[in-house]
């Protein structure tokens, strides 16, 4: 059996992170890496443009059928290999699993995204190297995001959206995790965990953690756990990661910290009444 991974080997790279992170939670090893890099416009190549006609990363190939999406090449992997396995027994669990991991789908990667371009994007990447880039992606929604965060900072309608998202999360894992189960899905560590900690190290990279996880204890907590796992602390031994003060996403996280937790302040005044989980 062969196994071929395309991703980016990078802290922050949130995609190629569940992936990773999923083959180092069920122990294989016997995958074949191709790193990418964006910046060589690596995506665009007409050979990737093959197995991943939307040229993004991740793509799985598993004997020559590409995989696509990282959330399904997760759920992939661990069909694959069925032990250890990352899902619970039970189908109405399985289907539970899969709401978190929709939802993180559906609001924190972008939620994610936007952080990521408010800070370290915004603050660290020249201009010219970002109309460069605008001038040729194929993505509208991307296009309109990452022009809108990049060119009016935290007063970009996406930065509210991103708050409101990540805000949505943590309220619904606060909830779930209320009666002390360490894992979302209780005392297993399921592939909810492997989709959604990769984003969440974004925010510790940026030094946001702290102050957006104080409401959130629970929700701290579960990050903590994630935190000591030896696949999570691999991620910062990849180029680009945060451990040093001096990081680019330390520093911008920094320069950006007082106006993004006003934003978060205005959220929370404005929107907190509207959403709360109840039983
Ligand atoms: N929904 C896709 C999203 C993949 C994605 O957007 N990957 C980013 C890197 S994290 C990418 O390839 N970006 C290409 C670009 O910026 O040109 C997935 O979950 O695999």
């Amino acid at each position: 059996m062969a196994l071929d991974l395309y991703y980016l080997e990078e802290t922050d790279s949130v995609c190629s992170n569940r992936v990773v992170v999923t083959l180092a939670e069920k122990g294989i090893t016997d995958w074949t890496p191709h790193k990418m890099i964006l910046m060589n416009r690596d995506q665009f190549k007409p050979e990737y443009l093959k197995i991943n006609p939307q040229g993004v990363v991740p793509t799985l190939v598993h004997d020559g059928v590409p995989i696509r999406e990282s959330s399904l090449i997760c759920k992939y992997i661990d069909d694959l290999y069925p032990e250890p396995s990352l899902k619970p027994k039970e189908l109405s669990e399985q289907y539970r699993m899969n709401e978190w991991i929709k939802l993180f789908d559906e609001r924190a990667f972008e939620a994610t995204a936007v952080v990521n371009f408010v800070t370290k994007f915004r603050l660290t990447v020249p201009r010219d190297k970002m109309e460069e880039r605008w001038k040729v992606i194929p993505s509208i929604d991307r296009l309109y995001r990452q022009k809108s965060v990049v060119l009016e900072g935290v007063e970009s309608p996406y930065v509210m959206r991103a708050i409101g998202s990540f805000e949505m999360v943590f309220k619904l894992m606060e909830h779930a995790l209320s009666d002390d189960r360490p894992y979302l899905m209780g005392d297993q560590f399921t592939l909810a965990e492997t989709n959604l900690a990769p984003f969440v190290k974004v925010l510790e990279m940026v030094r946001f953690l702290d102050f957006w996880m104080e409401p959130y204890p629970r929700t701290r907590a579960w990050w903590d756990r994630m935190a000591s796992r030896p696949s999570m602390q691999m991620l910062d031994d990849f180029p680009y990661s945060a451990v040093s003060e001096d990081s680019p996403h330390a520093k911008s996280g920094r320069a950006t910290e007082v106006e993004f937790r006003k934003k978060l302040e205005e959220y929370r005044e404005q929107f907190d009444h509207a959403f709360n989980p109840v039983d």
